[in-house]
């Protein structure tokens, strides 16, 4: 672990990472209620909005749209990343190395970590050596730490989240990006086992603003240090509206009622 908070990927020691990696995870369906959405540059343009810590996107989309944006927003450059095409035991090509993320301006890095596997060993091995080079260029780490394969049934089961959270420490990552294991209790767990790495909720799927805020409002509670947020940002009509709130529960420990009415 690195100190992070005085790297771009902090604000206050806090963290919300506006991610945008979909279109290769989940393919062109994730676009289709918002369909300009689909347009990198306007999660681009959403990334300037002050609350947004850095925006996570794969090489490709770092590569022909970050140019436009260095300055104003902040890259995280995901090393790994699989489509949904793939139909084998969850596993994550790694695309981009530490170095070629530095070379286009990334000031952090994120890796996937499918604990339970049966791929678990060589991704376990490939992270390795992201970390060591990110370490070697003094870029922070931030796990995707989803633990899923054929055994694991429920991937938010909260002593599977907090064994995610755990690994995320165990092997080096400066942050933990964890599925909401469903309470905060549950959540405080999580955030106990990461011990040093700052533990951020991963977004999910698109919900209500109520639900959706309650969530990391109560990952905030837990001692969590923010989120890591795709879908219910940009699949958002107004993904401001939203950043706004977020804002408020993030980095001004508002509560739900009054993030709500800060976006009206
Ligand atoms: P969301 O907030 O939309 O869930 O995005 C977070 C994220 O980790 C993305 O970076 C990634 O593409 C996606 O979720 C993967 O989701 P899953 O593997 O659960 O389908």
């Amino acid at each position: 672990m690195i100190p992070i908070d005085d790297t771009p990927l902090c604000r206050d020691g806090k963290l919300l990472i506006l991610a945008y990696d979909h279109g290769l995870e989940h393919g062109p369906v994730d676009f289709e209620d918002v369909p300009e959405s689909a347009d990198p540059e306007r999660t681009f343009e959403a990334a300037t909005h002050p609350a947004v810590t850095s925006v996570a996107v794969q090489k490709g989309i770092a590569e022909a749209y970050y140019p436009s944006y260095e300055g104003d927003v902040d890259l995280l450059a995901k090393l790994n990343g699989t489509s949904n095409l793939w139909m084998g035991e969850p596993d994550s090509a790694v695309n981009c190395s530490v170095e070629y993320a530095a070379e286009l301006g990334a000031s952090s890095v994120g890796f996937t970590l499918y604990g339970g596997s049966n791929h678990e060993i060589e991704m376990a091995e490939e992270f390795r050596t992201a970390q060591e080079a990110a370490r070697e260029h003094g870029l922070p780490v931030v796990m995707w730490s989803y633990p899923r394969g054929q055994g694991l049934k429920n991937d938010t089961k909260p002593s599977t989240i907090a064994y995610a959270a755990r690994q995320a420490l165990e092997l080096g990552a400066d942050v933990a990006k964890v599925k909401h294991p469903g309470s905060r209790s549950a959540m405080e767990d999580a955030v106990r086992m990461a011990g040093k790495t700052k533990v951020v909720m991963s977004g999910g799927s698109k919900r209500s603003d109520r639900a959706f805020l309650e969530s990391v409002k109560q990952t905030i509670d837990a001692g969590g240090k923010g989120l890591a947020v795709g879908r219910n940002v940009w699949q958002r009509e107004n993904p401001e509206r939203i950043l706004d709130a977020l804002e408020q529960v993030i980095f001004e420990e508002a509560s739900v009622e009054e993030a709500l009415a800060a976006a009206e």
